[in-house]
C-alpha cells in the first residue's frame, strides 16, 4: 500500500521527528514521519520540503489535533503532496473527506473499538493501535489488550504502537494481529535524529521504572521520563493545584526538554520501553537490526506437540 520495504513507520514526536530524522527512516526501507506537534504549517512545509530533498521514498506527515495549529496543517499537507497522514490526540473527522479527495493515505492513531470503527466507516487506509506503554499522550488501555480487539473491528490493516523496541516485540505484534509497528522511544536514539543529547542520554540511561503519567486530572495524560518537572507536577495535580495555575506548569514544558534540555521545566516524553534502548545507532541499522530479529521468531511457529 505505502511502496515501503519492511511494515515499520517511525512515530510522530513532537520537536524531534523531523524532515531530516523521517528521510532517514525511509531510506532505511520504514516509514519516516515528520511530527507537527504544536509547529504552524510553515515548520510543517519547511521539513517536508527537507525530507523531500533527501530522500524519494514516501514521507508521512503526523498532524497533533490538539495543536492550534492543526487545520492550517490539514490543508498544508494536501498542497505539499504529502504521500501519508497520521493524527493523533483527537478525532480527526472533519478532515477526512479533504484528504481522500487529495489521494492522500489517512492513518489515524486510534485508542478505543469505537474510535477503530468510526475511522474505518470514513474511508481510513489503516490503523495505529497505540497502547498506553507510549510516551506522550496515551489512552487508557495497553497495546496488548488494544491490538487484538481493533483487529477484530475492522478489516483495515493494523499498526501496533506502544511498548514495541524490538524484533521481540514486533514479533508479538505480529501475533496479535497487526500487519506493521510503529516505534518512537528506539528512533530517539538514532544517529539521524537530532535531539539535545542530554535527551538522547537520558534515554540510554532509562531503567524500567524510569516513565510516568502526568496530566490525568486534566484529560491529557503523558507518559515522560521520571524527571524532576515530572515529579513536581505530579505533585501539585494530586495536591489540589488549582487547574489554571497546573496547565501553566505544562506549557512549553515537551519544547523545553527538546530544544533547551531543562530538567527543571522541560517534559521529556518518552515511552515504557525506553530501558530497552541501549545505543546510538544509524536510523536503517535499527530497522534491520529489529526486523532481521522478528523474521525467525515469526517463521518458527511454536509447536505444543511432537
Ligand atoms: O498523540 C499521541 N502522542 C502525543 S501527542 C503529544 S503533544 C501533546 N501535548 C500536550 C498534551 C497532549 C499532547 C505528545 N504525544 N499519540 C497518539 C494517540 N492518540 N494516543 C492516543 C490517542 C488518541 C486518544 C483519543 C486518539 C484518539 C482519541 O480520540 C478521542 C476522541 O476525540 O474521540
Amino acid at each position: 500500500m505505502l511502496g515501503i520495504r519492511y511494515p515499520m513507520f517511525q512515530g510522530g514526536m513532537a520537536w524531534i521527528a523531523d524532515g531530516r530524522l523521517a528521510a532517514a527512516v525511509s531510506e532505511g526501507g520504514g516509514l519516516g514521519i515528520i511530527a507537527a506537534g504544536n509547529a504552524p504549517a510553515e515548520y510543517v512545509r519547511e521539513q517536508v520540503r527537507i525530507a523531500k530533498a533527501l530522500t524519494n521514498k514516501p514521507v508521512g506527515v503526523n498532524i497533533m489535533l490538539m495543536s492550534p495549529y492543526a487545520c492550517e496543517v490539514a490543508a498544508a499537507v494536501i498542497e505539499e503532496k504529502v504521500d501519508v497522514v497520521t493524527t493523533g490526540a483527537g478525532n480527526p473527522s472533519a478532515y477526512m473527506k479533504d484528504w481522500k479527495a487529495a489521494n492522500i493515505k489517512v492513518i489515524p492513531v486510534v485508542a478505543s473499538v469505537a474510535m477503530a470503527k468510526l475511522m474505518t466507516r470514513l474511508g481510513a487506509s489503516a490503523l495505529i493501535a497505540e497502547g498506553g506503554e507510549s510516551g506522550g499522550h496515551v489512552g487508557e488501555l495497553t497495546t496488548m489488550v488494544l491490538v487484538p480487539q481493533v483487529r477484530d473491528a475492522t478489516d483495515l490493516p493494523v499498526i501496533a504502537a506502544g511498548g514495541i523496541a524490538d524484533g521481540r516485540g514486533v514479533a508479538a505484534a505480529f501475533m496479535l494481529g497487526a500487519e506493521g509497528v510503529q516505534l518512537g522511544t528506539r528512533f530517539l536514539s538514532a544517529y539521524e535524529c537530532t535531539v539535545l543529547q542530554n535527551y538522547k542520554d537520558k534515554i540510554l540511561k532509562a531503567t524500567d521504572l524510569c516513565t510516568m503519567v502526568t496530566g490525568k486530572r486534566l484529560g491529557h495524560p503523558v507518559r515522560s521520563l521520571r524527571t524532576k518537572f515530572a515529579q513536581n507536577y505530579s505533585r501539585a495535580e494530586y495536591g489540589g493545584m488549582p487547574d489554571d495555575e497546573l496547565e501553566g506548569l505544562a506549557v512549553g514544558a515537551l519544547r523545553l526538554a527538546v530544544k533547551e534540555g531543562d530538567l527543571e521545566k522541560g517534559c521529556f516524553l518518552a515511552g515504557q520501553i525506553a530501558a530497552m534502548v541501549k545505543k546510538e545507532q544509524p536510523a536503517a541499522e535499527i530497522i534491520k537490526e529489529i526486523m532481521d530479529e522478528a523474521e525467525p521468531i515469526l517463521k518458527g511457529a511454536v509447536r505444543w506437540v511432537e
